[in-house]
C-alpha cells in the first residue's frame, strides 16, 4: 500500500470524464489526493493508496466540486422595486432606457466602498459555497469608468480569500454605456480598449473579457474593437451574445475563438456552427430566461446535432437573475429547455471548466485534478438536479486557492 492524505472509498463517483458512462461514473469508486491533487482513480478494489485520512462514503454519490461559469454576484444596491415595475408591465427594455436598470446598479456601485462592495456580496458567494460551488466567475461592469471597474474587480478577489473559493474574474466594462458618455457612445469605447483594458491588464485582475452584445447594449462592430483589445493584451473572451435579439454574437465570438457565448435565446443555426468549429461554449442561463418570460429557447437541439458543449450559470444579478441556487437552475435547465439530467450536471463540472479555461484543473475527478470533491447524503446524481433545497454536500479536502 503507498501512502497519500486522503482516501475516500465505496463511492457512486461521478467523474463526470468521458469514460463511455453516464456522468463518468465508476460504481464503488474510489480516488485517492495528496497536496490538493487527484493521483488515482478507479474501482475501490483496486486502490493501491492508505489515507492519512480515509473517508468511506458508503455507497453515496461522490462528484466534483461544482462551478458557476457566469455570475456578477459583486454589486450594492437593490433592484426589487424593478421586479414589482414588471410585474404591472414595465419591460427591462423600458425601465432601462429610463436610467433603471443596469445604470441604476451602477449608481450604487461608483458609491460603495471597496469594503462595502465585498461585505455586501460575500453573503452570495457563501450561500454557493454551501451548495458545493468552489469555483465563480465573477463579472465586472456595474462600475463603467476605470476606478470602479478595479473596485469590482478587487472585491471579486478579496471574495476568493473570504469565502474560500476559487474566482475567475472577467472585465466586463462593456456591459452599458455609463450616462457620462451617453452622447458619445464611441469615446467610451476608446475609455474601454485604451485605458480599462490595459489598465486591468496589467494589474492582473481580469482572466477574460466580456461585452453585452445586444439593441440595449453593444453593437457587433463596438463589440469587434473591444475583442480586438481584449486581444492585443492576451485576454480571451467571452459573450453576452444573442439574449434578446439575434446579432450574430454567437458567430462574432466563435471567429475570435471565445471561451462561451452566453445566454445565446436566439442564436442562428450558423452561429452554432461556427461555436462548435471554434469550440466555444454555449453557456446557458436558465433564471434570466425565465425572470425575464423570455419565449425564444436556446437552440438545443442544434447545439447537440453540431456538437457545441452545454454549461449551466446562475448569472446572478440584481437584474434579470436574482438567486444565488446553481440547483435551481440546473433543475429548471431540464425543465425549460429540455437537457437530461447529465447534459445538466455535466453544465456545471466539466464544460463550465472549459468556459472559464479550467479544463485541465477542474470539473472532472482524473488524475492532476483539482483535490477538492463533494460527498452527497444521496446516492442518484438525478439528484443533484432533482430536488431544491437542503441538500448540502460535504467539502471533502483542503481548499487550496492557488491553482488559478
Ligand atoms: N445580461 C444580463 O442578464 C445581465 N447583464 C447582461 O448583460 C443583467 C444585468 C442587470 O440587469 O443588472
Ligand atoms: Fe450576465
Amino acid at each position: 500500500m503507498k501512502n497519500c492524505q486522503h482516501v475516500i472509498r465505496h463511492a457512486n463517483l461521478i467523474t463526470c470524464q468521458d469514460n463511455g458512462n453516464p456522468y463518468g461514473l465508476i460504481e464503488d469508486g474510489a480516488l485517492a489526493i495528496d497536496q490538493g491533487k487527484i493521483i488515482w482513480v478507479g474501482k475501490s478494489i483496486l486502490c493501491p493508496y492508505q489515507g492519512t485520512k480515509e473517508v468511506n462514503a458508503k455507497g453515496q454519490l461522490v462528484s466534483p466540486a461544482l462551478i458557476d461559469c457566469h455570475t456578477h454576484l459583486v454589486f450594492a444596491g437593490n433592484r426589487a422595486n424593478e421586479f414589482a415595475m414588471r410585474l404591472t408591465g414595465t419591460s427591462y427594455e423600458e425601465i432601462a432606457q429610463n436610467g433603471g436598470g443596469i445604470l441604476s446598479t451602477v449608481q450604487a456601485t461608483r458609491e460603495a466602498t471597496l469594503d462595502d462592495l465585498v461585505s455586501l456580496s460575500l453573503p452570495r458567494a457563501m450561500d454557493l459555497r454551501s451548495q458545493g460551488v468552489l469555483t465563480i466567475e465573477i463579472k465586472s461592469g456595474y462600475g463603467l469608468d476605470l476606478e470602479t471597474e478595479i473596485k469590482m474587480l478587487k472585491a471579486a478577489r478579496t471574495l476568493a480569500l473570504k469565502a474560500q473559493i476559487d474566482v475567475k474574474t472577467t472585465l466586463l466594462a462593456a456591459h452599458a454605456v455609463p450616462p457620462e458618455y451617453k452622447e458619445n457612445r464611441s469615446s467610451y469605447i476608446d475609455l474601454i480598449c485604451q485605458e480599462i483594458i490595459p489598465e486591468v491588464s496589467r494589474q492582473g485582475l481580469a482572466d477574460a473579457v466580456d461585452a453585452f452584445c445586444e439593441g440595449i447594449g453593444f453593437s457587433v462592430a463596438e463589440t469587434r474593437r473591444v475583442f480586438d483589445a481584449a486581444a492585443r493584451w492576451g485576454l480571451p473572451v467571452k459573450l453576452h451574445a444573442d439574449q434578446l435579439s439575434d446579432l450574430s454574437g454567437s458567430t462574432l465570438v466563435a471567429e475570435y475563438g471565445g471561451l462561451s457565448a452566453d445566454h445565446v435565446e436566439y442564436a442562428s443555426e450558423k452561429g452554432v456552427k461556427a461555436m462548435a468549429k471554434s469550440d466555444t461554449i454555449a453557456t446557458l442561463l436558465p433564471y434570466a430566461f425565465y425572470a425575464l418570460q423570455e419565449k425564444n429557447k436556446p437552440p438545443v437541439s442544434w447545439f447537440r446535432k453540431h456538437g457545441v458543449d452545454m454549461a449551466i450559470a446562475t448569472d446572478c444579478n440584481p437584474g434579470t437573475a436574482p438567486t444565488t441556487n446553481l440547483h435551481q437552475c440546473l433543475h429548471m435547465a431540464c425543465t425549460l429547455f429540455g437537457l437530461t439530467t447529465e447534459e445538466a450536471i455535466l453544465g456545471v463540472t466539466r464544460n463550465a471548466a472549459k468556459a472559464l479555461a479550467l479544463e485541465h484543473k477542474k470539473g472532472q475527478i482524473d488524475i492532476g485534478f483539482d483535490g477538492t470533491i463533494l460527498l452527497w447524503n444521496f446516492k442518484d446524481p438525478a439528484e443533484l438536479v432533482y430536488w431544491q433545497g437542503h441538500h448540502r454536500p460535504q467539502i471533502i479536502h483542503t481548499y487550496s486557492n492557488t491553482q488559478i
